[in-house]
């Protein structure tokens, strides 16, 4: 509690009180981030779609500020959450790509995160949902029979309700606070990337007991009547059940909301959708008209829709901060026969911009974002060149934690933009595609390093942004990234190469 000059009264002095109380509640609003996967730039309506509606997201971006140049630090899930969570760029860190279920934590607990910032301040921190940056000290070696150690806990989350990777890697149960969620006594539970269990059946070899396919990858173990990547074994009732994933996780984000309403909390609800496989609840069946990709958006919509419900009811809702955004840009047929191709019709999941997921193009990483502080922001769209590496210093920044020496060291403070009171963002902004090539964007101009790698993705044909020669856009008046400058710019090309070779080395 803050000091007081004893000249005061009595009564003066319980007013001061009141008000520093005041003062200091509203210092120490709710924060949850709403963090969507692969949903891109043009996949929700508030972003100008009309091929799809999102009303719960659109209510969200009339009320906060929805911005039009933010990126995920990455072009795929994992190397996004970690550089969002430690506020460092993961092409600086080995290990940082795609992760499997069986990967060990990937984020040391020695390491100060988004988290332990929260806690810092005061906060209660949870995180429900997608985690996919490992869990235990040694990858493959984890008893799921047992308490995992290392797990969320220890890199500051007071509470945790988590998918161990993805939707389509074992193993495919929740894991709650180490442990996994309704364990079954009667089936443990035995997972292994290299090689099958004796007597298990496979995608690849037992096609007949699939309920959805695969078009690439995808074929080993089946649960739920779906192939996945990777093998496991036992479960029983543990087991998830896709069509109820978004239920599940919805529920659990407001249950952390209802535990902790009366205290500052931060929850990280990481949803599944509209990652494969997409297998939406039967109430959002043909939703969209777009097929399981589009209903498994509107489930997106639908999950947004009832947390800001439930903060209502508990009368939280003004005083929660709304962070809503994506790991990554969009891609249509992911690796599952779920008509997404077929059924896309005119619908632009990136929007005006190229590439998609895995992509160094804009659309691999410009991603929707919007921020909802109620009543002083309302409306507004923000321009500002921003990365989600930046929630960490600019939420330090709100909060006054000083962050300790060696923290979040490729995060910039941009508070004032993210709460829409300045268009004025980053000067600079890296970006890390699915081969890890860099790219670098400084105002208008973006730069993508050369790479000896694949053009188009092998399994998607996204476009990779992946060329021998260097390429320069001017993305202020050639947002698609279709006319390469390189040649023809060669300083600030030049310039460019060399500014990143700079953050790189930092
Ligand atoms: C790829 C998977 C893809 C998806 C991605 C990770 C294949 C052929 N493709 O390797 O389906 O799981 O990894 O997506 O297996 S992410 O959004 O979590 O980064
Ligand atoms: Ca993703």
């Amino acid at each position: 509690m803050k000091r007081i000059p004893l000249i005061f009264s009595i009564a003066s002095l319980s007013m001061i009180d009141a008000v520093s109380q005041e003062k200091e509640e509203n210092l120490q609003p709710n924060v949850i981030f709403i963090y969507a996967d692969d949903i891109g730039y043009g996949d929700l309506s508030c972003n100008g779609s009309t091929t799809i509606s999102t009303p719960n997201v659109e209510a969200l971006a009339h009320e906060g500020v929805r911005f039009t140049n933010v990126h995920s630090a990455a072009a795929t899930s994992t190397p996004s959450r970690y550089a969002m969570l430690t506020g460092e760029y993961a092409w600086r860190k080995e290990g940082t790509g795609v992760a499997n279920g069986d990967a060990a934590l990937i984020i040391s607990p020695e390491r100060y995160t988004l988290a332990d910032l929260f806690v810092d301040a005061g906060y209660r921190t949870g995180v429900v949902g997608k985690w996919h940056l490992g869990l235990g000290s040694v990858s493959g070696e984890q008893n799921w029979n047992s308490y995992l150690s290392p797990n969320p806990a220890d890199i500051g989350f007071n509470y945790s309700y988590i998918m161990a990777a993805t939707g389509d890697r074992v193993p495919c149960v929740f894991v709650e606070n180490g442990r996994v969620a309704n364990y079954d006594e009667e089936n443990p539970i035995y997972v292994d990337y290299n090689k099958n269990f004796e007597g298990e059946p496979t995608g690849k070899d037992n096609p007949e007991l699939l309920k959805l396919s695969p078009s690439h990858g995808h074929d080993f173990s089946i649960i739920n009547g779906i192939s996945r990547i990777g093998y496991m074994k036992g479960g029983g009732k543990a087991l998830w059940r896709d069509e109820d994933i978004a239920d599940v996780l919805t529920q659990k984000a407001i249950e952390f909301i209802e535990n902790h309403k009366e205290e500052p909390f931060f929850l990280y609800f990481a949803t599944q959708d509209a990652h494969v496989p997409r297998v939406p609840h039967s109430r959002f069946e043909g939703k969209s008209g777009m097929g399981a990709r589009g209903d498994a958006i509107i489930q997106f919509d639908w999950s947004v829709g009832e947390i800001v419900s439930a903060l209502k009811r508990m009368g939280l809702y003004d005083n929660t901060i709304i962070v809503l955004s994506s790991d990554n840009g969009p891609v249509v047929d992911d690796g599952y026969k779920d008509e997404a191709v077929e059924l896309l019709g005119d619908h632009k999941p990136g929007g005006e911009f190229r590439g998609g997921k895995y992509s160094s193009f804009e659309a691999g990483t410009r991603i929707p974002c919007v921020i909802k502080w109620s009543g002083k922001n309302s409306g507004k769209v923000n321009n500002a060149l921003l990365s989600q590496v930046d929630w960490f210093a600019s939420f330090a920044s709100m909060l006054e934690v000083t962050l300790p020496k060696g923290a979040a060291l490729d995060s910039e403070n941009k508070i004032d933009a993210w709460m829409g009171k300045t268009n004025a963002g980053r000067k600079t902004v890296v970006l890390q595609n699915a081969q890890n090539v860099l790219s670098i964007v400084s105002g208008k101009w973006k730069y993508i390093s050369p790479s000896q790698g694949e053009p188009f993705n092998r399994w998607t044909s996204i476009e990779t942004g992946n060329n021998p020669l260097p390429q320069l856009y001017n993305l202020s008046t050639d947002k698609g990234e279709t006319k390469n400058l390189a040649s023809k710019r060669k300083v600030k090309t030049t310039r460019l190469a060399h500014q990143l070779e700079q953050i790189r080395g930092k």
